[in-house]
């Protein structure tokens, strides 16, 4: 269903993005993989080029991209070559946290990266890529939001406030979308393993392995999934949000370790 649609993702070198790129690949559709890590990506791309294409690498274009860079992330779009300025799908997944600490003993550096990332980066790139679907009548905007933009966890603060305004942002982009073809959609995951808790901790690995201690979380092939969901359904489904956590979470803040 997703065959030959152009489909970018956004922090595809990792985790949830990357799932994502396998989950479309396999399918056939048309993937423009963005992240700063271009090595990351072109390994990736690599991989499924061997696995699930046949013939080049013509089913996959590679952005090399810091989305909190204004000027970087209109010129990406701007410029992409006649066959991949189409874009589809728009799945806003690149984000990050930074520090675990109490507001008022924050870190200024961690919180600009935050929301510059996890605000603006994807208010850039659905400002860049948008108004193309608008003038075609077709697109799904896609953005991961998080448990963390529905429940403030202690020592969440700022990181929260961040997916809290992914929540607001998407409520507001399905509402002035009305009136046209366009679908907008919030996928909010609890506890999932990636590199997200090691790039919290800044790379301290015990640190953040301790995370899932004792627990089975999420994988991100889980969250692909519902992602691929999301955008398969017939063309006058919108689902709004979806919230997925493990079975051993139930809140951001209660979650059953059995170590
Ligand atoms: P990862 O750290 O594994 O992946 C994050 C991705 O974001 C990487 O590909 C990274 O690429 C990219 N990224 C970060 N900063 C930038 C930037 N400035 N410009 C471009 N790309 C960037 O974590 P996840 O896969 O877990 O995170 C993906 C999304 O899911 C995030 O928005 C996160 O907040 C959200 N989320 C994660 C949960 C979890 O428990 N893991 C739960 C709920 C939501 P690179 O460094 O190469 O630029
Ligand atoms: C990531 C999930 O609970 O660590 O958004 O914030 S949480």
């Amino acid at each position: 269903m997703t065959k030959n649609q152009t489909i970018l993702i956004t922090g595809a070198s990792s985790g949830i993005g990357e799932a994502c790129a396998r989950i479309f690949a396999i399918e056939g559709a048309k993937l423009i993989l963005a992240a700063r890590r271009l090595e990351r990506l072109q390994k990736l791309s690599d991989e499924l080029v061997e696995t699930y294409f046949e013939t080049s690498h013509q089913n996959i274009y590679l952005l090399q991209l810091d989305v909190r860079d204004r000027s970087a992330v209109e010129s990406a779009i701007s410029n992409l070559p006649d066959e991949w300025a189409d874009i589809d799908i728009l799945i806003n997944n690149a984000g990050l946290s930074r520090g675990l600490d109490k507001l008022h003993e924050g870190d200024f550096q961690d919180w600009e990266e935050m929301i510059d990332t996890n605000i603006k980066g994807l208010l850039y790139l659905t400002r860049y890529v948008v108004p193309g679907m608008v003038k075609r009548e077709r697109g799904h905007v896609v953005n991961i939001g998080s448990i963390a933009g529905h429940q403030t966890y202690p020592k969440g603060n700022v990181y929260c406030g961040t997916k809290a305004a992914v929540k607001s942002i998407t409520e507001g982009l399905k509402q002035d979308l009305l009136g046209t073809p366009i679908r907008v959609t919030s996928v909010d995951p609890g506890m999932v393993e990636t590199e997200f808790s090691e790039v919290r901790f800044h790379g301290d690995s015990d640190r953040a392995q301790n995370v899932y201690q004792g627990l089975t979380p999420l994988t991100p092939d889980d969250v692909a999934d519902v992602i691929f969901f999301c955008v398969t359904r017939p063309a006058h489904v919108n689902i709004n949000e979806i919230i997925l956590m493990p079975v051993d979470q139930a809140s951001a803040t209660l979650v059953n370790r059995r170590t």
